[in-house]
């Protein structure tokens, strides 16, 4: 018997979970974060809304229940969008409006509306929702609930995957929309045949240097490494912070600790580890920053040497230019252009770019553009911001300097690479066009992935014959620090200029600008975060004692002047 009111469902569903009182939930830079206790109506809420998108799109749509490098005792949820990328933006606006949802402005009521301006009409057509999880303990409670908000809009139906790194999911939920089984084995398949074709087209008789030492922030990745080098056999890695005894998720140990904190995690010794090569992921495995510890010039004790995004970007710009190379035909100055615009045979000239962040060293920037000649764009923080700007080009680079990032190949390119690379005229460039194409299976497409992009990285020093260090001497980071400063109400701070400055505190900016101009090779911005409640503070300079004072006195800005707690 058909149901005259396809809400009615919903509505005794919605009724199991009332939101808490008084508190506003915001979509944010990566979804709704917050406490894993106040979530139940949030992620209820947000099932309901993915199913709605599933039913608009016609295709499958992800839900990853997550707060990624937070604390354990938060978590959150994102929506994967068709083409496995982030929540499309104009959505947003909906997915606030139906977390906050309540007495004023009854959630069905909500809903209706939204649905009458985006035209669903439930109950006329199916969907359907992938649904995953981390390792967090308020997880299996969290996804039962996002489930039965899924499965509370007639038609659509929640398929559980289980636990799963977020890269992960969303890579399913592209290629199950292009077609494919979309499975985890096909996953992990899909990255070790790229990785082993690779390999045979690199220079031969170049090994590893060494064990490969992985930092898994007690998360998901660790179970998920030790499949991958069971399946690939040709990684040697060793697997620290698994989270099997007991360790605390993200507590000293991970990405975005040792990014932010420049120090060893959790079970790293320096001298112990000295000089050997280590990758730190984060909570959910969509973040890898690489280090190893060094002897000091000028101290005996040893320091830690961080290979944040940045380089990790540049690591992968440099490489990639090199694959352009041997496939064009005419380069920059036969075009007049001052950076690097490949013309290919039959393709035309090839855009490649990259995106990053204000967080992005000033050093990294000017490798990119001076050394390597290549166009480098700026967006606020947030992967959906870089992502969109990188999927213009035919092959986009994009990271944020704490490690998310990926390589992004446009579709027309691929196919070009694939039907006519194996006509070009010399052996290296059909060499090449090998190479891209299966590097765009190896990278993941749909978001960041630490997986891909240890592999990647791994791939590129057999390739160079580089040891980290070597790697590392491509450019010399500025020196930087970064805080965090907690305030009443961190939405008082508004920002332009991608996020370089402040829009609503002119008197702030101004304190800013006159505190840097103090600092030889001075810079320093200041932003809400969209993840935590807390301003952040980034400051760059040219000594670390004064990247150190820079940060801390603008810090005390933000304090005194944006009401600090
Ligand atoms: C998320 C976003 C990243 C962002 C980070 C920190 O990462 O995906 O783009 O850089 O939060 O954002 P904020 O500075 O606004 O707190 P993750 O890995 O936590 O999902």
């Amino acid at each position: 018997e058909m149901d005259l009111d396809p809400l009615s469902v919903l509505r005794d569903a919605a009724a199991e979970f009332p939101p808490p009182p008084g508190k506003k939930f915001s979509y944010g830079t990566a979804g709704f974060r917050t406490d894993g206790s106040l979530l139940h109506s949030t992620v209820f809420r947000t099932g309901v809304l993915a199913a709605l998108r599933s039913l608009k799109t016609e295709k499958v749509i992800g839900l990853m229940i997550t707060a990624s490098h937070n604390q354990e005792a938060d978590n959150g949820i994102k929506v994967a969008d068709p083409d496995g990328g982030m929540l499309t933006m104009d959505w947003e606006e909906y997915a606030d409006i139906v977390a906050n949802a309540g007495e004023s402005n009854p959630l069905s009521k909500a809903l209706e509306e939204m649905m009458n301006r985006e035209d669903i009409h439930v109950g006329s057509s199916s969907g359907k929702v992938l649904l995953a999880r981390d390792t967090r303990r308020s997880g299996p409670s969290l996804l039962e609930a996002a489930r039965k908000g899924i499965e509370a809009v007639q038609g659509v139906i929640a398929e559980d995957k289980g636990i799963l790194t977020t890269p992960q999911l969303h890579w399913m939920v592209r290629a199950t929309n292009k077609g494919s089984v979309g499975s985890e084995s096909d996953y992990f398949d899909t990255l070790s045949r790229a990785f082993r074709l690779l390999l045979d087209l690199g220079p031969s008789g170049v090994s590893e240097k060494g064990t490969l030492i992985v930092d898994c922030s007690n998360g998901v990745g660790a179970g998920k490494l030790t499949y991958l080098q069971e399946t690939l056999k040709d990684l040697d890695m060793e697997i620290r912070n698994a989270g099997r005894d007991g360790e605390v998720l993200n507590y000293l140990v991970g990405a975005d600790f040792v990014q932010k904190e420049k120090v060893l995690p959790q079970n790293f010794d320096a001298t112990r580890d000295l000089g050997r090569r280590c990758v730190s992921i984060d909570g959910d495995a969509d973040r890898l920053v690489y280090f190893y510890t060094g002897q000091s010039v000028n101290e005996s004790k040893p320091v830690l040497h961080l290979l944040d995004g940045d380089k990790i970007m540049a690591l992968f710009a440099s490489f990639i230019a090199d694959q352009l190379r041997s496939i064009v035909i005419v380069t920059d100055s036969a075009v007049g252009h001052e950076t690097f615009a490949p013309l290919i045979p039959g393709y035309g000239a090839v855009k490649f770019g990259i995106v990053q962040t204000a967080y992005a060293n000033g050093a990294s920037t000017r490798y990119l553009q001076q050394n390597l000649g290549l166009e480098v764009v700026l967006t606020p923080t947030g992967v959906k911001y870089l992502h969109e700007k990188a999927a213009a080009y035919d092959i986009g680079i994009y990271f944020e300097a704490n490690g998310h990032g990926t390589i992004l190949f446009k579709e027309s390119f691929v196919h070009w690479l694939k039907e006519d690379g194996d006509s070009l005229p010399a052996v290296e460039g059909r060499m090449a066009a090998k190479r891209l194409g299966a590097v765009s299976e190896l990278v993941n497409q749909a978001v960041g992935d630490a997986l891909s992009g240890i592999l990647m990285v791994e791939l590129i020093l057999r390739y160079q014959g580089w040891s980290i260090e070597e790697w590392d001497t491509i450019y010399t980071d500025l020196p930087s620090r970064q805080l965090k400063v907690k305030v009443v109400d961190r939405s008082v701070i508004t920002t332009t200029a991608a996020e370089t400055r402040v829009k609503s505190i002119p008197e702030l900016q101004e304190a800013i600008d006159n505190e840097v101009a103090k600092y030889e090779a001075g810079r320093a911005f200041v932003r809400p975060s969209g993840t935590e409640d807390v301003v952040r503070v980034y400051a760059e300079a040219a000594t670390q004692e004064l990247a150190d004072k820079l940060a801390r006195e603008v810090g005390l800005l933000v304090h005194q002047l944006a009401g600090g707690v």
